[in-house]
């Protein structure tokens, strides 16, 4: 069937074989917290932050062993080059020992280097600034209490240590996304003041020397969140600009823009400004409900983008959604493969088309893409899948996990 496919793909101009191989190169990266709903190991606190996860499905993983297994379970049923993705709050204490978020160090990361380096994968990581008793009235970089600002402002100096210590541990680059909750209910009477101060914070963050063709510094937008629905510091142009002026790289989550405004659309701007681009994928449904990613128009549509544009080696993909409503396992591969069979999509379409556009042939330029959609793309994918070793049937796997594994966690 894949021969057949191959061929058939030929005869439009597309390289199957050119395809597969760039497919299992790009790096994806993993985030670790759709394992147990974005809770983490280092404080009691709920979920905060404008964010949330729902559903209550059973077998969570409670402890960095069980995230751990749970994470291999993941990478054996996903194709690819994969990268892990940490958040602060997965510091690994031993001992009965603490350290406040102010006070991380490289070593309470030790065990995840070692889980990363026994599996060939690069760590990502995110300071967290949500869920935790210094987030006041909502605020950590922006603000006004100068104890609270300081905190974090040490929080992400901190975060940027542990990112260098990754990247030369794994010899491998990471990625260091600074993210903040910081926003507003009601309608603010001050949007300059929090926004002047988040500047400076993230200018005191990013004042640390630290090896910038090691550790890359992104910094994610947003529009608005649960509870904070009229304002967000960290809007849309703030980071834009703010990117822009301190040459460090811009993260577009895909659930972070009003619902008419596609992210697929804004990736050809951004590359044209910007030597590298990060992107959250996620799905939003009508608000950024952060559901599993799935092989949709949007994510077909943003991956033909940078096929388009050749800047896949200019991005940082990672995924970020949580949805405790299901098996867990089975929503982060059912996101994870999604995102290849988008990349595998855009990889598939002929370069051709846009010289019709070039033409103003617009008639044919509708014709081939509607036949597009119906070219044997499944074969591909399950050849990918087969040379990948990884299994087609991904459900009946995640089932024996569910009934051997996670049903012991009571
Ligand atoms: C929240 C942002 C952010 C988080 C993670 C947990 O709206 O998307 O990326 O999802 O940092
Ligand atoms: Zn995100």
């Amino acid at each position: 069937m894949y021969s057949e496919a191959k061929e058939r793909y030929a005869a439009i101009g597309v390289d199957t074989e050119k395809a597969l191989e760039t497919l299992k190169n790009t790096p994806i990266s993993i985030h670790c917290w759709q394992g147990d709903d974005v809770v983490g190991f280092d404080s009691k606190e709920a979920l905060s932050g404008g964010i949330q996860t729902t559903g209550n499905y059973p077998g969570k993983a409670r402890t960095p062993e069980e995230l751990m297994n749970d994470i291999d379970e993941v990478l054996k049923l996903t194709p690819g080059k994969k990268k892990i993705n940490l958040h602060a709050c997965y510091a690994i204490f031993k001992d009965g020992e603490f350290a406040d978020r102010d006070a991380i160090q490289p070593r309470h990361f030790e065990a995840w280097v070692k889980f990363a380096n026994e599996r060939g994968l690069g760590i990502d990581f995110n300071p967290t600034f949500f869920s935790h008793p210094m987030v006041k009235d909502g605020l950590t970089l922006s603000s006004p209490d100068e104890k609270v600002r300081k905190f974090w402002v040490e929080h992400g100096k901190r975060c940027i240590e542990i990112s260098e210590y990754f990247a030369k541990e794994t010899g491998k680059p990471c990625v260091m996304n600074i993210w903040i909750p910081d926003g507003y209910k009601d309608w603010p009477a001050d949007r300059l003041g929090p926004r002047r101060r988040y500047m400076e914070s993230i200018d005191e963050i990013i004042s640390v020397p630290y090896d910038k063709t090691k550790v890359f510094v992104t910094l994610e937008s947003k529009v608005f969140g649960i509870g904070l629905e009229a304002y967000t510091v960290g809007s849309a142009e703030f980071c834009s600009n703010y990117v822009n002026t301190r040459h460090i790289t811009p993260l577009m989550d895909n659930g972070h823009y009003h619902p008419t405004e596609m992210v697929s659309d804004k990736i050809s701007s951004m590359l044209l400004f910007n030597e590298h681009l990060a992107l959250h994928i996620t799905r939003p449904m009508r608000w950024d409900s952060d559901h599993v990613v799935l092989f949709d128009d949007e994510t077909r549509e943003m991956f033909k983008e940078i096929v388009r544009a050749d800047a896949l080696s200019k991005m940082f993909l990672a995924t970020d959604y949580f949805d405790a409503s299901i098996n867990r396992i089975s929503a982060w591969v059912t996101g994870l493969r999604s995102v290849q069979k988008a990349l595998l999509y855009a990889l598939l379409e002929p370069a051709s088309f846009k010289s019709l556009q070039d033409n103003s042939n617009f008639t044919e330029l509708m014709v081939r893409q509607e036949e597009l959609k119906t070219m044997p793309f499944g074969d591909v994918w399950e050849e990918y899948l087969k040379r990948e070793n990884v299994a087609v049937d991904y459900y009946s796997e995640i089932k024996n996990y569910e009934d051997t594994v996670l049903k012991e966690r009571k």
